[in-house]
């Protein structure tokens, strides 16, 4: 009987560290969306947030690393015209601060057309400009800026606070 209750103990015991350890293991995941970890951007149905994202490296210079997050199906000045979010974090993962970048955003002077999906992809370019904040490429996979669906890449020189110094377009023109 004792030895029963043994075992008992014993592979209860088990259990209960099989279950610890999935519990520690899913509470060393963050989750980042407009309800946690400081993030008050506005989220819309189907806006995708985190079909893109890269890490950003230090924009704002404050020593931790920030992200650059894509919402490719953003409505706000047309269907899926898409756009960015700038989040800056602090040392505990949380976010300390967005800057939202499309055309009525951020400094962006760009024109992004219906359906473009801009923030499909997003690039870390190392900072091309010298100035000591990293740049960015910006795929807008869908755009139908120069011809149907033909796509199209943003270049953006960011600022420290996240938004754009200057933006350029990637397109093909053939001559
Ligand atoms: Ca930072
Ligand atoms: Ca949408
Ligand atoms: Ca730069």
């Amino acid at each position: 009987m004792k030895k029963g209750l043994l075992l008992f103990s014993f592979v209860l015991g088990i259990s209960l560290s099989y279950v610890n350890a999935q519990i520690i293991q899913v509470s060393s995941h963050l989750k980042i969306s407009a309800l946690s970890r400081g993030f008050t951007g506005e989220l819309g149905e189907d806006d995708f947030f985190g079909g893109g994202l890269t890490d950003a490296g230090d924009i704002n210079g404050d020593g931790y690393l920030d992200l650059i997050v894509g919402t490719r199906h953003d409505n706000e000045n047309g269907f899926n015209r898409g756009a960015v979010w700038v989040l800056f974090m602090d040392s505990l993962q949380q976010i300390i601060g967005q800057q939202k970048i499309n055309e009525t955003n951020g400094n962006f002077t760009g024109s992004l057309s219906n359906e473009g999906v801009f923030g499909t992809d997003i690039a870390n370019l190392g900072d091309l400009d010298g100035d000591g904040v990293n740049d960015f490429a910006i795929g807008a996979s869908s755009s139908s800026t120069q011809g149907y669906r033909q796509g199209e890449v943003w270049i953006l020189f960011l600022n420290s606070d996240g938004t754009v110094k200057e933006n350029r377009e990637i397109l093909s023109d053939p001559k």
